[in-house]
């Protein structure tokens, strides 16, 4: 993508409204637009951030063996008041009634229409074990929408439902999203942390929190350093295995959210050197509720005995969109954001320091054509700006490479390459540039 061409609006001051370095950054860099009060449009640059997480998410939701399918925003009450949430859930149900008087809602989460699309199709044990997911838009009218996309009220969100016979079968599941979990956020160059938690309104009784360190974030961890060490794609992880040890073994080590916090039992299971208490963003929570929609939605299924029996459901979430805020705050400095490789809106910032010089242009088209034909994606800066203002927009945006084209180092053969992770610079020939940045 030529930069002269893309819809990047960036902004040099900082935006008065955003209290958190990742709300800054998203609107600095022309990621976001905010629409109304905590709802966002994702401008070009964003919108590829947040297809690249939602891919991630996608790929380790399948490898688990979940199903995706794609259910609707708007949803009837009528579901809402046989489970008995239409009431509870309060305040935060966006309402709506449409032409014929019927009530209607946009959808804060996904359990009573799911387990309706489950119940009319499945009637037996053999059928099961099931995990379905979708990746939708959810409406939580938050009283205060704060943070940018981190807490909006419409948000994108992962969230998956597995249903089983037994409890047994439940926990299964549940271990799998588990594993999972840890697998999709470390893919993502993050350190997420697994805490036990309360259910909230989604209810049920086991239930974790998946808690990635940032000193913004809302929740406070308390944990054995030993969870920041594990190496979670080193691991073997099959799925069909009994991952109940693994999970044992993690879970072993004290790992707490405020609310669960106990200061004696920390001191006394964690000794000194090992106490980390940091803060931290949600990005993830699971939960097991046994039968809590099965029996009032009576999703019933044959046991082997011949028995009508309800299925035993766990759900959980991501927060995709989030997630997006969270990198940020988890990576940057003070001259922009820090994409993690797996998540950059583009691999490579390409910047042509004099744009006028025929020499410079010529160097940086067939650079350009070599990487994009090599399939890296490149932002190519061709604009007719200072130097200045290109490195400050590049380092903004944060893309993990930068290639710097100027006539000085050309007339020597040379290019400068420089990591935006720590702002290694070096001079290289073009092709030991270029054999850098390849696969
Ligand atoms: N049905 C369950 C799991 S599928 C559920 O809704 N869980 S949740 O309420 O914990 O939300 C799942 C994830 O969505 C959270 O961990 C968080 O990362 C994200 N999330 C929740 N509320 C918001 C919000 N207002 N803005 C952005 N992300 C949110």
């Amino acid at each position: 993508m030529r930069l002269s061409a893309y819809f990047m609006p960036t902004i040099k001051e900082t935006p008065s409204e955003a209290q958190i370095v990742s709300h800054r950054l998203m609107l600095r860099s022309g990621m976001i637009r905010q629409a109304s009060a905590g709802i966002y449009s994702w401008l070009p640059l964003g919108f590829r951030v947040l297809k690249n997480i939602e891919q991630i998410v996608r790929e380790e939701q399948d490898r688990s063996g979940a199903q995706e399918v794609l259910m609707p925003t708007i949803q009837s009450a009528d579901l809402w008041r046989q489970s008995g949430r239409y009431d509870a859930y309060g305040p935060e149900m966006l309402r709506i009634e449409d032409r014929h008087g019927r009530d209607m809602l946009y959808g804060p989460t996904n359990e009573e229409l799911i387990t309706d699309i489950f119940k009319t199709s499945v009637k037996s044990y053999r059928d099961v074990p099931k995990m379905l997911y979708h990746i939708q838009w959810k409406f939580r009218d938050e009283v205060r929408p704060r943070f940018g996309i981190m807490r909006g009220r419409e948000f994108l969100m992962k969230d998956n439902y597995s249903f089983d016979i037994d409890y047994e079968g439940a926990k299964r599941a549940y271990n799998k999203m588990f594993v999972a979990y840890l697998r999709t956020f470390a893919r993502m160059g993050l350190k997420a942390i697994p805490m036990e938690a309360d259910t909230g309104p989604i209810g049920g009784n086991l239930s974790h929190e998946f808690i990635i360190l940032a000193d913004t974030g809302e929740s406070a961890v308390y944990c054995h350093g030993d969870f920041l060490d594990f190496d979670v794609l080193g691991q073997d992880m099959d799925y069909e295995q009994d991952l109940e040890p693994v999970i044992a073994e993690w879970t072993a080590l004290y790992a707490r959210t405020d609310e669960k916090h106990d200061p004696a039992v920390f001191e006394k299971e964690v000794p000194e050197c090992n106490r980390v208490e940091r803060r931290g963003i949600e990005v993830g929570h699971i939960f097991y509720f046994g039968t809590k929609y099965s029996e009032p939605l009576g999703a019933l299924v044959a046991n082997p005995a011949g028995e009508q029996v309800p299925v035993h459901m766990g759900s959980y979430g991501i927060g995709v969109s989030r997630l997006a805020g969270a990198i940020i705050e988890a990576s940057h400095d003070d001259n922009g954001i820090i994409w993690p490789e797996a998540v950059a809106p583009f691999h490579v910032g390409l910047i042509n320091l004099k744009a006028a010089d025929p020499a410079c242009a010529k160097a940086c088209e067939d650079i350009y054509a070599t990487l994009r034909g090599a399939g890296i994606e490149v932002l190519y800066d061709d604009r007719d700006e200072r130097a200045g203002t290109k490195f400050a927009d590049m380092d903004l945006i944060g893309l993990p490479w930068q290639l710097i084209v100027g006539p000085r180092g050309l007339e020597k053969g040379q290019v400068e390459l420089k990591r935006r992770q720590g702002g290694a610079r070096e001079e290289l020939s073009l092709d030991s540039a270029l054999s850098k940045l390849m696969p």
